[in-house]
């Protein structure tokens, strides 16, 4: 394949030119989120959009590098931020970066022999994800969290292992009043 450039909007995570566009609504998210009936009826309500991602594809090969953004909406699903699914790479020894753009989130990492790890992401940070983690960003602001990514052409996406066993950790807005007396 040729060299290419693309254009990135670092304000809104618009790549141009891109092949493929993703978009993630609630209704998509069934058992991702602690509370089922808060889900159900945001679905009723309209199924807003949680994300969408933005790629121009390359031969899922190895050697080659896909590049993404990621728009995450601000949102929650009873008190739950809004999410991306979250994945395993599918070929376990292919890590990724992440880029921070705008906005604000969590990127939230696991292994399946039970390692943790949580790190903030704004606009500047780079994020280093390891072979064989999971990985999933969370929204934690009130503005589009937006993000750019680069990972192994031949990792793939493994979610059923996610559907299965979940993250360890939520992440959860504090409820408006809570503490107040
Ligand atoms: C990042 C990358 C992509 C991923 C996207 C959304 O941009 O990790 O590979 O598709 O986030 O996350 P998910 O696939 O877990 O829904
Ligand atoms: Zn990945």
């Amino acid at each position: 394949m040729d060299p290419f450039v693309l254009m990135l909007d670092w304000r809104t995570g618009a790549l141009e030119p891109h092949t493929s566009r993703t978009e993630r609504h609630v209704s998509d998210m069934q058992g991702a989120y602690a509370d089922q009936a808060a889900l159900s009826q945001l679905v009723e309500q309209g199924d807003p959009l949680v994300y969408e991602v933005l790629q121009y594809d390359v031969p899922e090969e190895v050697g080659q590098l896909i590049c993404c953004t990621t728009v995450l909406h601000p949102g929650t699903v009873g008190d739950e931020y809004f999410m991306t699914k979250g994945h395993y790479h599918v070929v376990r020894d292919t890590g990724e970066v992440y880029l921070g753009l705008s906005g604000n989130g969590q990127l939230l990492l696991m292994t399946e022999d039970g390692g943790e790890a949580a790190t903030p992401i704004g606009p500047g940070t780079i994020a280093y994800v390891p072979p064989c983690w999971a990985h999933r960003t969370v929204n934690t602001g009130e503005d589009p969290f937006v993000f750019f990514a680069v990972y192994p052409g031949q990792a793939g996406h493994d979610y059923g292992t996610i559907e299965q066993a979940g993250f360890p950790k939520r992440v959860m807005r504090t409820p408006p009043g809570a503490g107040l007396q």
